[in-house]
C-alpha cells in the first residue's frame, strides 16, 4: 500500500489546528498507521529541507520549525502521496485554493501548517528519517 509522510508544523499546534488537519486525512479515507509528537532540531531540518539549506531564508525555516512541537504521521492509501499534496494545496497559502488546508488556514509562503512528501520515493526516505 502506498504511504506518505505528513507532518503538522508548529503553527498548526500553536493555533489548535492539528485535529482539523488529522480530520481531513481521515475524512478522505486514508489511514494513519503511526503518529508521534516531536521537537525538531537544526540537524534534522538540514536533512529534511536539504533542497533549501542554501537559501537566504533557511534560518527562518529553522526558527519556525523549532518553535514548537510537530506531529509526524505515516498515512496510507491508494495514491496517497499526490492526493495529500492536493488536500494540502501549494506552498503559498495565498495561492492555495479554498478547500485545501493551506488555502483555508495559511496566508503566506512560510508558515503553512503542514508538510507532505512530494513523491513515493521521498515518502519512504522521510518515513525512515522520522520513524526509523
Ligand atoms: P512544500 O512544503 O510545499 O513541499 P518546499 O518548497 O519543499 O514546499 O519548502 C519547504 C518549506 O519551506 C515550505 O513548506 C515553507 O514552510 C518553507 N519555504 C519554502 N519556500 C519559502 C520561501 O520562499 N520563504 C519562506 N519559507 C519558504
Ligand atoms: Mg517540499
Amino acid at each position: 500500500m502506498e504511504r506518505t509522510y505528513i507532518m503538522t508544523k508548529p503553527d498548526a499546534y500553536e493555533r489548535g489546528l492539528v485535529g482539523r488537519i488529522i480530520t481531513r486525512i481521515e475524512e478522505k479515507g486514508f489511514k494513519i498507521t503511526d503518529m508521534k509528537m516531536m521537537r525538531l532540531d537544526e540537524n534534522i531540518l538540514k536533512e529534511h529541507y536539504a533542497h533549501l539549506a542554501d537559501k537566504p531564508f533557511f534560518p527562518e525555516i529553522v526558527e519556525y520549525m523549532t518553535s514548537g512541537p510537530v506531529v509526524g504521521m505515516i498515512v496510507e492509501g491508494n495514491g496517497v502521496v499526490d492526493s495529500m499534496r492536493k488536500i494540502m494545496g501549494p506552498t503559498d497559502g495565498l495561492e492555495a485554493m479554498p478547500g485545501t488546508i493551506r488555502g483555508d488556514f495559511a496566508n503566506n509562503k512560510s508558515e503553512n501548517l503542514v508538510h507532505g512528501s512530494d513523491s513515493v520515493e521521498n515518502a519512504e526516505i522521510e518515513i525512515k528519517r522520522f520513524f526509523g
